[in-house]
């Protein structure tokens, strides 16, 4: 297994629902190492930026607006597997057919309200990194745990 480094963002929603403890708390007991974290208002650009992908989409204009409607918890995890097993801990895109115990199985009911982003490839976790994160606002360092959690 790779060690990989992941974007997660707890969208406005969270943040206004109190969740920005309980969310971090979840990727910091699976082992996962907090390499970035800021509270920031994203710009439209950015967040245009960021979902490019789904610019054709008729949701766009209201996924750009939810994005930018509030503060958002902008971090970045490192860890062996992290991309793949932080998708797992947030969920399904859409909060019903997320599996209890997960971040939206567990927070949230609706697609348009799902509480937290998660990059969905290695090389996507690096692209949105650098998109959300400027240089110095990232930390390289060992937790004190580092021998109890891998071999
Ligand atoms: P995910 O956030 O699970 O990676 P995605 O990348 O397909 O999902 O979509 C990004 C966000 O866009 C998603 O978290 C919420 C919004 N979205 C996706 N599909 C939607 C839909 N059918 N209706 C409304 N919003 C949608
Ligand atoms: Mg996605």
């Amino acid at each position: 297994e790779e060690v990989e480094e992941t974007y997660i963002m707890i969208k406005p929603d969270g943040v206004q629902r109190g969740f920005v403890g309980e969310i971090i708390s979840r990727f910091e007991k699976k082992g996962f190492k907090l390499t970035g974290l800021k509270l920031f208002q994203c710009p439209k650009e950015l967040a245009e930026e960021h979902y490019k992908d789904l610019q054709s989409k008729s949701f766009f204009p209201k996924l750009i607006d939810y994005i930018t409607s509030g503060p958002v918890v902008c971090m970045a995890w490192e860890g062996i597997g992290v991309v793949a097993s932080a998708r797992k801990l947030i969920g399904a895109t859409n909060p019903l057919n997320a599996e209890p115990g997960t971040i939206r199985g567990d927070l949230a009911v609706q697609t348009g309200r799902n509480v937290v982003h998660g990059s969905d490839s290695p090389e996507n976790g690096k692209r949105e990194i650098a998109l959300w994160f400027k240089e110095g606002e990232l930390s390289s360092w060992t937790p004190a745990q580092q021998p109890w959690l891998t071999e």
